[in-house]
């Protein structure tokens, strides 16, 4: 199949997601062209059947934003002149939705042009806080149902698509996944000394620090378990929040023991050396970065929010509580942290998850299936 992504590149979890598959895609004889404003992250080498199309949006000084809905349309219909599409699968439905639409609109108009597909996955803040706005509602919502399929990534956001946009049309629940070749534990020699983390038991935060991932109160929770417990907290990822997690480090008096590391490209070697994960989002439809964790064998301790059940399940492979129990999470993260038992135990059901239910090979099937289907036209 010839297949057109379009995606956030930025530090995000639906970028990653969509720039994984279009390689994973290539990787099976696929056609893949991924669209985007600059490079994703995750997209580095080069790759037979994979290119990657900047949607560049040009000012000018009539416009007071710049019009990337318009340029990204007009770009997937000008790689359409030289590679046709049978399908365009847009990752966040704001505005990825609304271009795909728009651009299968103008290349149906062109009796020259082949018509694609058009398939929608709904990633999260799309539909939990942004599609429900009046400010973008109508628009998203009948964007999504003239999609010719609809994904989800969780069964929680599946309902909220359903409760906030009141999406009717059949919707299928396709899971996030990870390379579980490449995300297993693999401690890197003589980092856990550069870190000076030796005799130290780890807590590890990775998010792009939006407000909706509260890193504040992740500071919170290791200020508590660190009054028992030798320990230091890394901090991985940059975002509006980074400030308010670095003075409520101070604040609570445990700077010496939170390293804020920013954005890193590849986390591995650092979930590696972490006894615990923890995501205290006040929403979160699934929950990629506790997933990321729990191939490398890191237990996950996260409010209970979303689809974050589907991911984490409590006393298996980590523990949930209530967004607003932060003592909580630092009783369960200093049992973790003590309890060497406990802490293996719940380390091999981590990886076991994500073996299990997770991994490239048994979830990117599944979009082949869905495209298959949304092409045969069932
Ligand atoms: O978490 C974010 O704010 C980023 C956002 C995104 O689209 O990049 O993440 C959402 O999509 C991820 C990939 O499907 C999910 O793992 C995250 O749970 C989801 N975030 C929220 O729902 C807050």
């Amino acid at each position: 199949m010839t297949v057109g992504i379009l995606c956030y590149a930025s530090v995000g979890g639906s970028g990653i997601i969509a720039t994984e598959l279009g390689k994973l895609l290539a990787a099976r004889g696929h056609h893949v062209h991924v669209f985007s404003a600059e490079p994703p992250v995750r997209l580095t080498d080069y790759q037979a059947g994979l290119s990657f199309h900047r949607v560049e949006t040009p000012a000018y000084p009539l416009f007071r934003e710049p019009q990337y809905l318009l340029s990204l349309a007009n770009k997937v219909v000008e790689v359409a002149s030289q590679d046709p599409f049978d399908l365009l699968h847009a990752h966040y439905a704001i505005p990825h939705a609304t271009a795909a639409y728009l651009a299968r609109q103008v290349l149906l108009a062109n009796p020259a042009t082949r018509a694609p597909k058009v398939v929608t996955t709904l990633h999260g803040t799309d539909i939990t806080l942004l599609g429900a706005d009046p400010s973008y509602r109508d628009i998203v919502a009948f964007s999504i149902s003239q999609s010719d399929g609809i994904t989800t990534v969780s069964e929680s956001l599946k309902a909220d698509t359903r409760t906030n946009l009141g999406i009717t049309a059949p919707i299928d629940v396709i899971p996030n996944f990870v390379d579980c070749q490449f995300y297993r534990r693999r401690e890197v020699p003589g980092l856990r000394a550069r870190l000076g983390l030796d005799g130290r038991r780890v807590l590890i935060h990775v998010s792009n620090f939006r407000p909706v991932k509260r890193p504040a109160a992740v500071i919170d929770v290791f200020a508590a378990v660190r009054r028992d417990v030798p320990a230091t907290l890394l901090m991985v990822g940059d975002g509006p929040e980074l400030a308010g997690a670095v003075h409520r480090a101070r604040e609570l008096g445990v700077a010496a023991d939170v390293q804020f590391l920013g954005i890193q490209e590849q986390v591995v070697s650092l979930l590696s050396l972490a006894d615990v994960f923890v995501l205290t989002s006040t929403q979160e439809s699934f929950g990629l970065a506790a997933l990321e964790a729990m191939a490398c064998g890191v237990p996950v301790v996260a409010s209970r929010v979303g689809g974050v059940p589907e991911v984490v399940q409590d006393a298996v492979n980590g523990f949930l509580h209530h967004v607003d129990d932060l003592a909580g999470m630092a009783a369960s993260c200093r049992r973790i942290l003590t309890d060497d038992d406990l802490r293996a135990r719940l380390s091999d059901a981590a990886r076991r998850t994500a073996d299990g239910q997770f991994c490239d090979g048994k979830v990117v099937p599944e979009y082949e299936r869905c495209y298959e289907r949304v092409l045969a036209g069932a």
